[in-house]
């Protein structure tokens, strides 16, 4: 087996805590914007959360929890315009600095970039969303340290569809097995082990209900020396926090 060559993150929930303050916040904005008397609380936030990308988030909210709302042939056309609404919604809020990273993303994100490693984003998010977020709270001119930005609707399947984390690998050259993925949710690692992907997962408040059957290792977070993570499952090969030591031991370690 060669070395670990590349570490592909996943965006929302894993290098940031965007759902429920962000997205969520942003999606009611535009509804309440286009006249909409729309709007989804943390709790219905979170069964929406079965369903990833905004725009099938919403049709799925209008199949399964607002059914008397009429649907048409112009629904598809609305959605889109709503979408594209939330979207700018979001970044704007992105723009404030309102949603930090979470905690140990930006120190292992530094270290890679200081060992050489590899670095990548896959996610069902739209891609000027994760340019907001880098360039707000990890720092101007960072999406440039992503090799490759694998987001929202470059590929029609989206999570739990293995196709992103295929998509992401095909662009970096490199099998999975020379990779980890870093994901929070079901949907994620359903995705990331769908292609062939050892997986370490950061839960929070939306997932950590979720069924993580198959990760190397599930945390509560990625720590930091000062504030080390709490190991729910999987081998923690003795460390406190995320680092690339860690890293190459999960990546050796046999499946
Ligand atoms: C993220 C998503 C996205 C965001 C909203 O999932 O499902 O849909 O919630 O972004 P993951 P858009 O973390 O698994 O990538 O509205 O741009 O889709
Ligand atoms: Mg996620």
């Amino acid at each position: 087996m060669s070395s670990l060559q590349a570490l592909i993150f996943d965006v929302d929930g894993t290098l940031a805590d965007t759902e429920r303050d962000g997205h969520r916040i942003a999606f009611n904005q535009a509804f309440e914007q286009a006249g909409l008397d729309w709007n989804w609380s943390v709790d219905m936030y979170g069964k929406l959360l079965a369903v990833t990308g905004g725009k099938e988030r919403m049709a799925y909210y209008l199949e399964k929890f607002n059914t008397d709302f009429p649907v048409d042939d112009k629904t598809p056309l609305m959605i889109k315009e709503l979408h594209q609404s939330k979207t700018a919604f979001y970044t704007e809020l992105l723009s404030t600095g309102a949603i930090p990273l979470r905690p140990g993303v930006k120190r292992l994100i530094q270290e890679a970039r200081e060992q050489g490693m590899r670095i990548a984003i896959s996610t069902t998010t739209t891609p000027a969303n994760v340019t907001a977020l880098l360039e707000h709270a990890l720092g101007k001119g960072s999406t440039d340290w992503f090799e490759v930005i694998a987001a929202g609707d470059i590929v029609p399947a989206k999570k739990p569809a293995a196709d992103i984390y295929l998509w992401a690998l095909n662009q970096l050259n490199l099998k999975s097995q020379d990779c980890l993925a870093f994901e929070d949710s079901e949907n994620g690692i359903k995705s990331s082990l769908g292609a062939g992907l050892k997986t370490i997962i950061t839960i929070n408040d939306y997932t950590k209900e979720h069924d993580f059957t198959g990760a190397s290792l599930v945390l509560d977070q990625m720590g930091e020396p000062d504030n080390t993570f709490t190991t729910l499952s999987g081998d923690n090969h003795g460390a406190h926090f995320i680092d690339l030591d860690l890293l190459n031991k999960i990546h050796l370690a046999p499946e």
